[in-house]
């Protein structure tokens, strides 16, 4: 079939253009796919100098573009709605989603919101930073992020394909004028601190860019929720960790409370300041997490956690050795991971009134891949500093930054119940919108652009594309902040040419939400298909046996935040990933042992 479309119209004179435009006097030839020609996720394919072909192979599109919809697709395009009234559907209907959530349409939601979310993640991954085409390499060296799209062709004419600037703005100037907060705003949706140590202490153990060496790779060879940010990224890392007696960590006691050791118990490398007093120095899993109280806090709790389930399963299970019950242990504690993730943190996160279920038994007759791979565009869109307060509040103190950073000694002057109530209590910055990021971190805005310049990283509006966006027209469509508008527009040029990261966290905010409509489309995807794609939620895996028997599986399918908190503390804090609600939550704590 012959398409003919505004599409290709448009196509044709914009090649015509440039290559006349930048070619003139010069034999040079565009390379076409710079243009990125192929719509609805065709693959484009350069022959010769200056064609190209699209491949639409099962895109349910022919055409020259890919823009010709086969029969079906036409019917699935016509009846399915756009993401922002699915959104809002979600997020409103309050008598609609009880009635879902008492009845068996709750695992028909979860199983539709799974799959179609997960389904747009390539599995087997595809490509990387140094392949922009499918090859053996990108798909077996795991030392690399995965990427969802290709980097730009190292030969376009601009830097980010053909349109905008010829010169990309200065990351420093990007970050200043539309990242750099004035007055903290705190998140429209009550996320609080415990929310954003979470976020931080739970990613970092599947982003770990490598920095010593530029080009996409990782040093989590995990790919997922392996908890390798509690038990080490190696074997030798584990086995320091490891007290070697009933499957258990090392700890230390004070004041008859267990606390990670430090550095001359557990000789491994963490990463403090020079001359950092040793006793001091906490050794976690993650060599980076003494730099903050709240990543020092989340790693005390998991690896009380962790001892607490390895003596309930010793006590049904008194033959087992030290490897057995460690190794079953941390299992379960995944499990609790990535219950407590989709039933609180995601939840949180999404604001539907859909409950959502962490039961991967909805998967078992559908296909479904267990297998992940992390992408550099979901480490990219997961810098969420905007979070982080402009002060930390606990117990009564107001502390600064400067007595934040690298103070392990906060942890047990406080104590877990405090730093856990306090961080509750304590609203976090909205992610999106931009003007949000306190001056301390505003660097790593400007990092996460320098390195998905190096990265090569599409522009923003082909992600949109690529997750069934439309793509924004205009930087006035983008923002409703019309001084930001104008300066991107001053900065970039061209709203294609916008940059991928900046685009996920300047765009609106949807009304009363975190952040925008992109960063849902696109870390959703991720997010479900990374955390049902564990190995545990497999068949062969996802089953009693696995967790060493009734008690354990109960342990992950009855996991929650509040009881991972309370039954590793001497008193119950106001736990929560939202700020207080009522008055009845607002009330400070006494000490209690009641859940
Ligand atoms: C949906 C669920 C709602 C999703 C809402 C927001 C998603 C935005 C960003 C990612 C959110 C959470 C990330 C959580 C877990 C990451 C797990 C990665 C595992 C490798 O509409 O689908």
């Amino acid at each position: 079939m012959r398409e003919f479309s505004i599409f290709s119209i448009w196509m044709s004179i914009s090649l015509w253009l440039l290559e006349s435009s930048l070619c003139a006097g010069d034999s040079s030839v565009v390379n076409p796919c710079c243009y990125y020609p192929c719509q609805n996720s065709g693959v484009c394919v350069r022959f010769g100098t200056e064609r190209y072909k699209c491949d639409c192979t099962r895109t349910g599109f022919s055409g020259e573009n890919c823009t010709v919809p086969e029969f079906w697709t036409r019917v699935r395009v016509m009846l399915k709605p756009s993401p922002k009234v699915v959104h809002y559907v979600l997020t409103h209907l309050h008598w609609f989603w009880d009635l879902v959530n008492r009845s068996f349409l709750q695992d028909t939601f979860m199983r539709i919101v799974i799959t179609v979310r997960s389904e747009l993640i390539p599995s087997p991954p595809t490509y990387n930073t140094k392949y922009g085409y499918l090859n053996w390499e990108s798909y077996y060296n795991i030392s690399y992020y995965t990427r969802l799209l290709p980097p730009v062709p190292e030969d376009c004419p601009l830097p980010l394909g053909t349109k905008g600037k010829p010169v990309l703005p200065d990351p420093k100037v990007v970050a200043e004028r539309f990242f750099k907060r004035d007055t903290f705003r705190p998140d429209p949706q009550g996320t609080n601190l415990m929310f954003a140590f979470m976020a931080q202490h739970f990613t970092h153990q599947f982003f770990r860019t490598n920095h010593e060496v530029q080009g996409g790779f990782t040093k989590a060879f995990g790919h997922g929720v392996d908890a390798s940010n509690i038990y080490g990224d190696s074997l030798m890392r584990q086995l320091e960790l490891r007290l070697h007696e009933d499957g258990k960590l090392k700890y230390q006691l004070v004041d008859g409370e267990m606390y990670p050791p430090t550095v001359s118990e557990v000789p491994v490398h963490m990463v403090y300041p020079e001359g950092f007093p040793p006793k001091h120095r906490l050794v976690v899993g993650q060599e980076f997490f003494g730099f903050l109280p709240g990543l020092t806090m989340y790693a005390t709790i998991w690896l009380r956690e962790h001892n607490r389930v390895c003596d309930i399963l010793k006590a049904e299970h008194p033959t087992w050795d030290d490897e057995q019950l460690f190794q079953t242990a941390r299992l379960i504690i995944i499990g609790e991971i990535i219950h407590i993730i989709i039933e609180e943190y995601v939840q949180h996160l999404s604001g539907y009134l859909l409950k959502l279920k962490f039961d991967p038994s909805l998967l078992f007759n559908v296909r479904f891949q267990y297998s992940n791979r992390i992408a550099l565009e979901f480490c990219q869109l997961y810098h969420w500093h905007p979070l982080m307060p402009d002060s930390f509040l606990i117990d009564g103190d107001e502390i600064p930054y400067s007595q934040f950073f690298y103070n392990t000694s906060l942890l047990m002057h406080y104590g877990v119940e405090k730093l856990v109530d306090a961080f509750s209590r304590q609203p976090a910055g909205q992610i999106g919108g931009g003007r949000n990021s306190h001056k301390v971190v505003l660097s790593v805005a400007e990092m996460v652009i320098k390195e998905s310049r190096a990265a090569r990283v599409q522009p923003f509006n082909e992600y949109r594309k690529k997750f069934n966006l439309k793509p924004y027209s205009s930087f006035y469509e983008f923002t409703d902040d019309i001084e930001m508008a104008r300066g991107l527009e001053e900065l970039y040029g061209d709203i294609d040419a916008l940059e991928f990261y900046p685009g996920v966290m300047l765009e609106k905010p949807t009304p009363s939400s975190i952040f925008g409509e992109s960063m849902v489309e696109m870390g959703a995807p991720f997010s479900l298909k990374g955390l049902l794609g564990n190995p545990i939620c497999s068949p062969e895996y996802w089953k009693p046996s696995t967790f060493g028997g009734e008690t354990g599986f109960n342990i992950i399918k009855t996991s929650t935040l509040k009881k991972l908190v309370c039954l590793n503390t001497k008193w119950c804090p106001y736990v929560d990933f939202h700020i207080p609600r009522n008055e009845e939550e607002a009330k400070p704590r006494k000490p209690s042992t009641e859940l």
